[in-house]
């Protein structure tokens, strides 16, 4: 038993001192042999209880204290997956054709609040302004005053019934026509896994607003990346017939970055591995599950920055279809580096 102390404690000093010194520079006294069994009180005998102690505390004497110097570790998102996009096998995981009478409520919620926009907007969301006939979803927003809001409209959302993460979504739409209004179809996390919006981040998929009727937005929201700081990450495109004709809104979410699509032609890429080595959730936090929304809202700080044209009411968002799709590949990807 000594002599497995003393060449413990050995060992530790020729690793001290060979992690301070250069190689073969001096030669290392060796202790005097102790005898435990007879000497027991000798501060080398003395019994040395390794503690496993959690990360961010420290062993001082027989218990893990607080370390003041630890930085938790730094875990890198959006970087280090390795898929084969081209190869990845996508299935129908949510899909409404709208084919009914009224809204499924297995899939969706209505809203029904006059607060349910924020933005400044001026509509009182409820359900009555929905209808479902001729394979469509309509959202018509009413010149009506409800409960102080001088317009009504309606938001529906699967937050409770439908959620993912990473996935293909298609939304094919045709834009509410007129000055004042601001139609989406975006998404929300499921948790706010890191803190209030927009730390938990905001996808829309495709926004609308009338009085700049030829063009399709498509933003992220993230910590660092939001629209009241003027730096969310998105762009636009001018697409013709927004409010005459349908047009497939195409979002494709995976582990390391995110498309916007419109009839499919690239409307942006939000990639931050690109430009950061190390993104953490304040640029990503797009690894957890997002629920769909779809809204037309009324006025509000974007969609009513030229006004609200009273004469174009009843004026109505349609939708088409909802459809969601996963790849199989991606169901539990971890991040790995790549061996090349
Ligand atoms: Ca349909």
């Amino acid at each position: 038993m000594s002599k497995i102390v003393n060449s413990f404690i050995f060992f530790l000093l020729l690793l001290t001192l060979s992690g301070c010194q250069e190689p073969d520079s001096e030669v290392v006294t060796i202790p005097e042999e102790i005898d435990c069994e007879v000497d027991v009180d000798h501060e080398d005998c003395e019994e040395e209880i390794i503690l496993n102690c959690m990360p961010g505390t420290i062993q001082e004497g027989d218990e893990c204290v607080e370390d003041d110097d630890y930085e938790e570790p730094k875990i890198c998102k959006a970087v280090d997956f390795v898929y084969d996009e081209e190869n990845l096998t996508y299935n129908l995981v949510f899909s409404d054709e709208f084919d009914g009478t009224e809204l499924n409520t297995d899939l969706w919620t209505a809203a029904n609040t006059p607060y349910g926009g924020g933005n400044n907007e001026l509509q009182y969301y409820t359900p009555n302004n929905i209808t479902v006939e001729d394979g469509l979803l309509k959202i018509t927003a009413e010149l009506e005053t409800k409960s102080g809001k001088p317009y009504t409209s309606s938001k529906i959302d699967s937050r409770y019934k439908f959620k993912f993460t990473y996935g293909i979504v298609e939304v094919r739409a045709k834009q509410p026509a007129g000055k004042g209004t601001w139609a989406a179809a975006w998404m929300m996390p499921a948790l706010s896994h890191y803190g209030g919006w927009p730390n938990s981040g905001e996808i829309d998929i495709m926004e609308y607003v009338g009085y700049d009727a030829s063009k399709v937005h498509a933003t992220v929201h993230t910590e660092i990346y939001y629209h009241q700081l003027g730096t969310q990450k998105g762009s636009s495109k001018n697409v013709e017939n927004l409010d005459t004709e349908f047009h497939v809104y195409k979002l494709i979410w995976l582990p390391d970055r995110i498309e916007f699509h419109v009839d499919d032609m690239l409307i942006y890429k939000y990639q931050p591995g690109k430009y950061q080595s190390c993104p953490g959730s304040s640029q990503w936090p797009f690894d957890r599950d997002f629920y769909l929304i779809l809204n037309l809202a009324i006025g509000g700080d974007w969609g009513g920055a030229q006004g609200v044209d009273d004469s174009i009411f009843p004026t109505t968002f349609e939708v088409d279809y909802v459809k969601v799709y996963q790849a199989e590949e991606l169901e539990n990807i971890t991040q790995t580096k790549d061996p090349s």
